[in-house]
Formats: structure tokens, C-alpha cells, sequence
């Protein structure tokens, strides 16, 4: 009997499962209009930074043009970007958090 491609997609399976999960790293990207205190309160809010590193991140990015925030697993890290990406704009800030594989 000819391989109906279901013992394909299990040996797929099981390969995968011998793995660590694909990370996606979370990227701030930087515009001119966001106020660099909100900025600062999202990565401590979203990314679980002190102060001191939030206020770091949010000058590499304003100076860089991004910098990475975390690095999830797919989840996490898309849950993370639609979070951001809907307080900035209940806020009414142009912020945007986008996220690309590792
Ligand atoms: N460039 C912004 C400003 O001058 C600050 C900023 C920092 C905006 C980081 C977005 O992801 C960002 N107000």
C-alpha cells in the first residue's frame, strides 16, 4: 500500500519532539511620536524589567531604530506582540512590536 503521507507527518512529529521548540525574539521597533516614558512603562509592564533596564532597551531602540525584548516560544512571544501592539494603541501611540525567529 502506497504511503498515504500520514507515517511521513509522524516521523515529521516525532523529529520535531526530539528538538528544543523553535525562540522568537520580540523586537520594539523605534518611531518618533511615542513618548519614551510609555516606552519605558511597556517594557516594565509587558517584559518584566526594572526601571533601569526598560529606560536601557528604550534608548538602544530610540538610538538603534529596534532592539530585542525577549525571546519566547511562539506563544508567548506572539501573545507579547499583540499585547503591546493593542495598549499602544488603546493609547493612541504609533509604538509597534513585531516578532521574527531566532
Ligand atoms: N523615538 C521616540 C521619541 O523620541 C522614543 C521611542 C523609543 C519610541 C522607543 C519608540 O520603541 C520606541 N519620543
Amino acid at each position: 500500500l502506497k504511503d498515504s503521507g500520514v507515517m511521513e507527518t509522524t516521523r515529521e512529529k516525532q523529529k520535531q519532539a526530539l528538538k528544543p521548540p523553535r525562540k522568537y525574539k520580540v523586537i520594539l521597533n523605534n518611531d518618533d511620536y511615542t513618548p519614551m516614558d510609555f516606552v519605558i512603562e511597556v517594557l516594565m509592564k509587558f517584559f518584566n524589567m526594572d526601571s533601569e533596564r526598560a529606560t536601557d532597551v528604550m534608548y538602544r531602540v530610540h538610538h538603534e531604530g529596534r532592539a530585542v525584548c525577549g525571546i519566547y516560544p511562539a506563544d508567548i512571544a506572539y501573545t507579547k506582540v499583540e499585547q503591546v501592539n493593542r495598549f499602544a494603541r488603546d493609547n493612541e501611540h504609533p509604538l509597534l512590536c513585531s516578532c521574527e525567529q531566532e
